[in-house]
């Protein structure tokens, strides 16, 4: 261990009794003098994070199931441990998440009051977890400390200490999830329980927390607490490890666990910091406290800085200081080390770290990137003077900056250089704040993913007849599950036969409409309807053939085929607003499901799935909506986004509706790697074709070529024009 002497003028120097050769002469012999008091302390922060899996609010580097090196997870008792039904992923069993995204996530719910915890935090939250279908069963969830050596400590000298957030709930949740007991009364007790075992002997409980409010146990609301624990070291031992456990849990609340340390006290147990000001948090536990008479030196990031505060809080000492307004750099890394005198007389430093909060979240479409910035206690910012954004580390570029309330947000159009499909990418946000500083913001973020429909899919424009779109209605008398696999299904009378109201479609069993934009009662639903300003102010529709002849509105599938007209290549942004599910795809009329576009394959109310796909040239393609009802409600609108946010039914009459159209006049397109030109011969004055695939002729060797109607191979060709080529794909 390294000691750094402070050059500047500190309470070390200013003191006549630690003058700077004293303070030299520490630094060739730390452990007569200064002891550091904490012999082991977890944060996490080590931890490398990944994707979400299960919960809904995507991030890059969120979560991890991967424990602290040496520490081992138990999740063999976790209902569906590891498998298809085991809940929301994320929470079964411990985990370890980003404080933000697990507070965002969850809905909150009580999570943010957990000021002591930062960072990346250890999880059990039962709550989150009942959020997916999971194996009837408790929650119950243990992990174990690696071996934490004790050599010489003295007998009785430890404490463990520990930021906490609890929130309890019991007897409130029963069958068919969760387990009855025998006269079918309700046995969930969300329960933590930590024990300690020295060596290889027996595990010696130090905490017991449950949710029982009648009983010895009971832990009530405690959202942000700093725990300490007396451990009791017994003389001689050699290593102790830690067990958490959260037992018997149903659809309760949470435990959440962060900075453990084990140490003799007074020791450095926490840190807490804002953009501007740290706060740590020295323990005094056993009777051995902090002798406040004594100067107490902080060093960041090993440079001195005053002046410090120290608060009494409980059983702790809180050493503050605040460099407001300056900020610290967004996200950056820093350390703290505080130094200060026992009530034994001791000189011990202390080490801790943190990392400074950033301020901007970055949301992308394949052509733009949006950054938010956001004001908070500690920073406002001045819109006004600019804000850049270099993304990729390429040349900055200015983004116009809107506030709304206490967000500044800046958006860059790339224009046609549009993002990869699902591609990584860093934007770093430099703005001005308030006090006249600039500040800069470096954000990850990952570009939406998206389908190219490849040019040989797509027909002229005006290779198209008849304006509007076809529907297909099927309904059963069963309920089937949520999915679109099942949707096919019905759709191609696999699950019994169909007793929606045919009466009013067409000999081809399709109904002609000139928009999806359905309510099944005619009520108002999604963005287009009769309450709706302006151009939105479309009546929804009855679905075509519902109610059927059972006068149900339930359990049906509906299919929308169209010719649609993309007047540009380029990115594209579609939304279908359903309830239930659905999936767009695009092809041709023998496979129209070549291309998935963009689909939500479950059960919901009305809800909003936005998806971008790219053409990469303008032309008809062929687009096909499935979209199927459970029960309840039932609507569906299926409309594109324009580049301002506005939006317009497919076949709509409002401004940038792309066009749809029931029939094409020209042969289905063929992908170009199925053909190809054979032999050319002539015989009797005709030049004689072999080909595979669709023959196209055009009048210059560069095209464009078109198909040849009705052409078959050997193809027959007089030669009655100056010049023509033939290709085949
Ligand atoms: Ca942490
Ligand atoms: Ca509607
Ligand atoms: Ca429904």
């Amino acid at each position: 261990m390294k000691y750094i002497i402070p050059l500047k003028p500190s309470p070390w120097s200013a003191t006549s009794t630690l003058g700077l050769a004293a303070a030299a002469s520490l630094l060739f012999t730390p452990a007569t003098v200064l002891q550091a008091q904490k012999i082991y302390s977890e944060n996490f922060e080590e931890l490398a994070l990944g994707p979400n899996i299960d919960e809904g609010l995507a991030g890059a580097h969120v979560f991890t199931k991967t424990p602290p090196e040496g520490w081992v997870r138990d999740d063999s008792q976790m209902p569906g441990s590891d498998g298809a039904t085991d809940g929301v992923t994320e929470w079964s069993g411990w985990g370890f998440a980003n404080k933000k995204w697990w507070v965002t996530t969850a809905g909150d719910q009580r999570r943010s009051e957990w000021s002591y915890g930062s960072g990346t935090v250890m999880i059990a939250d039962p709550d989150e977890w009942d959020d997916a279908t999971h194996a009837q069963g408790l929650y119950n969830a243990y992990i174990t400390t690696s071996g934490i050596s004790l050599a010489g400590q003295v007998a009785d000298s430890l404490v463990l200490t520990f930021d906490s957030a609890w929130r309890p709930e019991g007897f409130d949740d029963g069958l068919p999830n969760f387990p009855v007991d025998a006269d079918g009364n309700k046995i969930n007790n969300q329960t933590g329980i930590i024990t300690v075992t020295f060596d290889d002997g027996t595990p010696v409980e130090i905490l017991h927390w449950d949710s029982d409010s009648s009983g010895q146990y009971y832990k009530d609301n405690s959202v942000n607490e700093a725990v300490v624990i007396p451990l009791q070291n017994p003389a001689g031992a050699a290593k102790l490890k830690l067990k958490f456990a959260m037992e018997k849990a149903a659809n309760d609340w949470w435990w959440s666990i962060d900075n453990i340390a084990i140490g003799v006290p007074p020791f450095v147990s926490g840190i807490t910091a804002d953009g501007v000001s740290f706060t740590a948090r020295i323990t005094e536990a056993l009777g051995k406290t902090v002798n406040q008479a004594k100067p107490v030196t902080v060093l960041l990031d090993g440079a001195a800085v005053t002046p410090v505060t120290l608060t009494q809080d409980g059983d702790r000492v809180l050493v503050a200081y605040t460099q407001a307004p300056k900020v610290f750099t967004p996200n950056s890394q820093h350390t703290v080390s505080v130094t200060f005198t026992s009530n034994e007389g001791k000189t011990i430093t202390e080490t801790a770290a943190f990392t400074a909060p950033s301020y901007t979240t970055v949301a992308a479409t394949p052509s733009s990137v949006t950054a938010t910035i956001t004001d908070t206690d500690w920073l406002t910012i001045d819109e006004s003077k600019g804000v850049t954004l270099k993304i990729d580390g390429n040349a900055s570029v200015t983004g116009s900056a809107t506030r709304a309330d206490a967000y500044v947000n800046v958006t860059y159009s790339l224009g046609t250089n549009i993002f990869a499909s699902g591609s990584s990418h860093t934007v770093a946000v430099t703005f001005t704040t308030g006090a006249g500083e600039l500040v800069t913001d470096a954000v990850d973020f990952t570009a939406p993913t998206f389908v190219t429909l490849p040019a040989w899919l797509g027909t002229a424009l005006t290779s198209v007849s008849d304006a509007g779109l076809r529907w297909r209605t099927y309904q059963i008398t069963t309920n089937v599950d949520g999915k679109v696999a099942t949707a096919e299904k019905v759709l191609a009378g696999q699950m019994g036969p169909s007793v929606h109201d045919a009466s009013a479609q067409g000999t081809d069993g399709f109904y002609e409409i000139s928009a999806v934009n359905f309510e099944k009662d005619l009520s108002d639903a999604g963005r287009f309807n009769s309450s709706a300003a302006d151009s939105l102010a479309v009546p929804d529709e009855a679905f075509p053939g519902i109610p059927g002849t059972e006068g149900s509105s339930e359990v049906f599938v509906g299919e929308a085929r169209a010719f649609v007209a993309l007047p540009q290549a380029g990115i594209y942004s579609m939304v279908v607003n359903s309830d239930d599910g659905f999936q767009v795809s695009a092809g041709t009329t023998n496979n129209p499901t070549a291309y998935i576009l963009g689909a939500y394959d479950a059960t919901r109310s009305a809800g909003d799935t936005a998806f971008y796909f790219k053409v990469e040239q303008a032309g008809v393609y062929y687009f096909r909506l499935l979209y199927f009802q459970g029960t309840g409600g039932a609507s569906v609108e299926w409309f594109t986004l324009n580049p301002d946010g506005s939006a317009a039914l497919v076949n709509g009459t409002q401004t940038g509706a792309v066009k749809a159209y029931r029939k094409r006049t020209v042969a289905e397109p063929v992908a170009p790697s199925s053909g190809g030109i054979e032999s050319v011969a002539l015989s009797n004055g005709k030049v004689v074709i072999n080909f595979t695939g669709t023959l196209k002729a055009a009048g210059t060797i560069a095209g464009p070529y078109t198909a040849v109607e009705n052409a078959v191979s050997p193809y027959s060709a007089t030669p009655n024009e100056t010049q023509k080529f033939f290709i085949a794909q």
